[in-house]
C-alpha cells in the first residue's frame, strides 16, 4: 500500500517537472520569431513535416521547408524591431492627424496604381523569360482579384493598370539577385515615375528566389530601388508551381504597400502590427490548415496573402492590413 503511494506521488511529481519544463521552454520562445533570410526557423517547425526533394528553377533543396528556410521564397530585407517600431511611431502620428476611424479610410476599388512591366530575359520564347503579354495580363487580373476580395478575404482599395510594357534582353540582368549591382544597373536604365509608380521587373534571379520588393518607407532614401523584381515563371501559367499562379506579386506587392510577413515578429505582441491577423511563430509552406505555433487564440493565418503558404492556400487579405497599406502608402507614396 505504501509502495503504491510513493508511485503515485513520484508519477504527479514527474508530470509536474514535464509541465515546468514546457512553459519555460514556451515562454523562451515567445519573444523569438523567425528573421527572416538565410535563418533556420524556430522549434516549433517540427508541427510541420518535411516532405522530400523539392525544385524550383533548376535549383534543388532537400525538402520545402529547406526552401522556405534558405529564405527564396521571398528576400525582401528584413525589417528589425527597431525600424519597424519607428515606422510604427510615424504612422500613428499621420493616422491621428488624418483621422483613424474606419471611415476615415478609403474606399475598395478608390485608388488606381499604374504598373509599369520590364520584361529582362536572355533572348526569345517563354523559357528564356520572354513572356507574353497574355500572362502579364493575367497577372494584372489576379492582383485586381486578390485585391478586390474577389478572391476572399477584405476589399482593399487598391487597383492596378498597366501603363507600359518594356522588354530588355540582357543575360546579366536577367539573373540578378537582390542587392546586386545587375539589379542595381536595371533598375537604374528601366524604372519610371515616381513613389506612387508601381514598376515590376520580371527575371530569374540566381538561388531560385521567387522575388522581392522594397517598403513604401524606403523609397526617399532611394528611389531608383524602389519596385517589386519578380521570377518570370512565377506569374499564372509559369513553370514555378506550386508558385505560378500568380501570388509572388500579390504577395511582394503586399509588401510594396507597408505589409511585413505575417510571421514577422512571431509570436510577440506586435508580431506583424496587424491585429486581425493571428501570431505565427515562423513561415508556413505548403497549405497546413490547423496550424498553430504560438498559443495566443487564433491558428496561424495560412490562408494570408503574407505568409508562405502555397499559392493555392492563399486568398486573403485583413481589413487590419487593407488600413495599414492604405495608410502607408498614402503616407509615403501619395497614392
Ligand atoms: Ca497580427
Ligand atoms: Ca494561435
Ligand atoms: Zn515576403
Amino acid at each position: 500500500m505504501k509502495q503504491k503511494v510513493l508511485i503515485v506521488l513520484a508519477l504527479v511529481a514527474l508530470a509536474l517537472t514535464l509541465v515546468v519544463t514546457r512553459s519555460t521552454h514556451n515562454a523562451q520562445a515567445q519573444d523569438g520569431g523567425w528573421m527572416g533570410t538565410g535563418r533556420a526557423g524556430g522549434q516549433n517547425d517540427i508541427q510541420q513535416s518535411d516532405e522530400g526533394t523539392f525544385v524550383l528553377n533548376g535549383h534543388e533543396w532537400r525538402s520545402k521547408k529547406a526552401f522556405v528556410d534558405s529564405g527564396a521564397r521571398c528576400s525582401t530585407k528584413f525589417v528589425d524591431e527597431i525600424e519597424a517600431s519607428e515606422i510604427d511611431n510615424a504612422l500613428a502620428r499621420f493616422q491621428k492627424e488624418r483621422g483613424s476611424s474606419a471611415e476615415d479610410e478609403r474606399p475598395g476599388g478608390s485608388v488606381t496604381v499604374s504598373v509599369y512591366w520590364h520584361v529582362i530575359n536572355r533572348g526569345s520564347g517563354i523559357s528564356n523569360g520572354d513572356i507574353p503579354q497574355s500572362q502579364i495580363d493575367s497577372q494584372i487580373n489576379v492582383l485586381n482579384n486578390a485585391f478586390s476580395s474577389a478572391t476572399g478575404g477584405f476589399n482593399t482599395p487598391f487597383r492596378f493598370v498597366l501603363a507600359g510594357v518594356t522588354r530588355t534582353t540582357n543575360s546579366t540582368w536577367f539573373t540578378m539577385g537582390s542587392g546586386s549591382s545587375a539589379e542595381a544597373q536595371a533598375k537604374a536604365a528601366l524604372r519610371v515615375g515616381g513613389a506612387n509608380t508601381l514598376n515590376i521587373y520580371s527575371a530569374s534571379p540566381g538561388g531560385g528566389l521567387l522575388g522581392w520588393a522594397t517598403f513604401p518607407w524606403w523609397y526617399a532614401g532611394d528611389p531608383q530601388d524602389d519596385g517589386v523584381v519578380l521570377l518570370y515563371s512565377s506569374v499564372p501559367g509559369g513553370t514555378a508551381s506550386p508558385y505560378n499562379l500568380g501570388d509572388t506579386a500579390t504577395h511582394e506587392i503586399g509588401h510594396w504597400l507597408g505589409l511585413y510577413h505575417t510571421f514577422q515578429g512571431g509570436c510577440s505582441t506586435n508580431n506583424d502590427y496587424v491585429s486581425d491577423t493571428a501570431r505565427e511563430r515562423s513561415p508556413a509552406f505548403g497549405c497546413p490548415s490547423g496550424r498553430n505555433t504560438c498559443s495566443q487564440s487564433g491558428l496561424d493565418p495560412i490562408e494570408n496573402f503574407m505568409d508562405y503558404s502555397d499559392d493555392a492556400c492563399m486568398y486573403k487579405f485583413t481589413a487590419g492590413q487593407s488600413a495599414r497599406m492604405d495608410s502607408l502608402s498614402l503616407q509615403y507614396r501619395g497614392l
